[in-house]
């Protein structure tokens, strides 16, 4: 299957078909992968791509909790993204996702002097969940601990926990699955954070909890603080989920989908709620270039 016609691998772009790697590739055999997930969004104008830094930022941290060299710059890697999307020609929403991966044909676990490859491929994309609403299911997997794994790293092994959760959570009939940690808190959905609002007040799970620091989730919180919208950061419990007014998770896939159903109880009346709608219109504007505040998140492509 073929997405778009090139790819930008090792510094140059190739065409999608000759983007190839060995099957003794170390990320393939031990996930020693770090990557992002970015959205561009098509305004009718140009291309904008969302809080590029942050997510660029973010990868070099990943490597640097894997303990992996990234043999590029982050201006270099800026620069790759626009150039991807620019030969690809994208004038529709996309979806950007730059993987740095261990690839020394390899049985050996010291990463150390190992070789990285770093690719960036771009396809067209929608929506990731329904944006009218889903219903979750509280897992029986656990989110890993980060006395365990880096959570806050975005590392190819580490996603085997939620696609172990997604698996769960579809083939019983649900739209997304709900992570507990070990210690039985509600921490995040498989690849999203999540938010809860009650009484009108909005909750989530701290940064320490065993989540990822998602970029979405900052979004919302200053977007929170500019609608005045107060928020706390405590663990969930499971009866603060099932008990909530409104449910949403956010990620830069699912952006802010709200969560109508958890484990057949409806959330609030069973529709997305006034906060939820809320924040996902003014999160909409955001990414396509239509608040003067947030323009600074945005990278136009041409
Ligand atoms: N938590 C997990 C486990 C995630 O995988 C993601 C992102 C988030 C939270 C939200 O982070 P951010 O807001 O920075 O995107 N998930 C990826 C995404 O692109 C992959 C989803 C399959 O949204």
């Amino acid at each position: 299957m073929t997405l778009v016609k090139y790819v930008w691998f090792n510094g140059e772009i190739v065409k999608w078909e000759d983007a190839k790697v060995h099957v003794m590739t170390h990320a393939i055999h031990y996930g020693t992968s770090i990557f992002e997930g970015v959205r561009g969004y098509w305004n009718g104008k140009n291309l904008l791509v969302f809080r590029l830094e942050d997510h660029i930022r973010r990868m070099f941290d990943s490597a640097k909790i894997l303990g992996m060299n990234i043999p590029y710059t982050p201006q270099e890697l800026h620069k790759a993204v626009v150039e991807t999307l620019r030969v690809n020609e994208i004038r529709e929403d996309v979806y950007i996702r730059p993987v740095a991966f261990v690839s020394t044909p390899t049985i050996v676990l010291d990463i150390r002097k190992l070789d990285t490859s770093l690719a960036i491929i771009v396809m067209p994309f929608g929506k990731y969940l329904k944006p009218d609403g889903i219903r979750a299911t509280i897992v029986s997997w656990r989110r890993v601990h980060n006395t365990m794994l880096p959570v806050m790293a975005k590392i190819g092994g580490i996603y085997v926990n939620s696609v172990l959760a997604l698996v769960e959570a579809r083939s019983r009939g649900f739209d997304e699955a709900l992570l507990m940690d070990s210690s039985g808190h509600v921490v995040e959905g498989s690849g999203e954070n999540i938010f809860i609002v009650k009484r009108g007040r909005l909750y989530t799970p701290p940064t320490y909890a065993s989540i990822l620091e998602g970029i979405t989730r900052d979004t919302v919180l200053k977007l929170a603080s500019d609608l005045k919208i107060e928020v706390v950061e405590r663990p969930l419990t499971r009866e603060d989920v099932y008990t909530a007014d409104e449910v949403f998770l956010v990620g830069t896939a699912a952006e802010i989908t709200p969560v109508v159903e958890v484990d057949y109880r409806p959330i609030g009346d069973g529709k997305p709620g006034p906060i939820t709608t809320s924040l996902s219109e003014t999160y909409g504007k955001i990414v396509r270039g239509a608040v003067e505040k947030y323009l600074h998140w945005i990278t136009p492509v041409y």
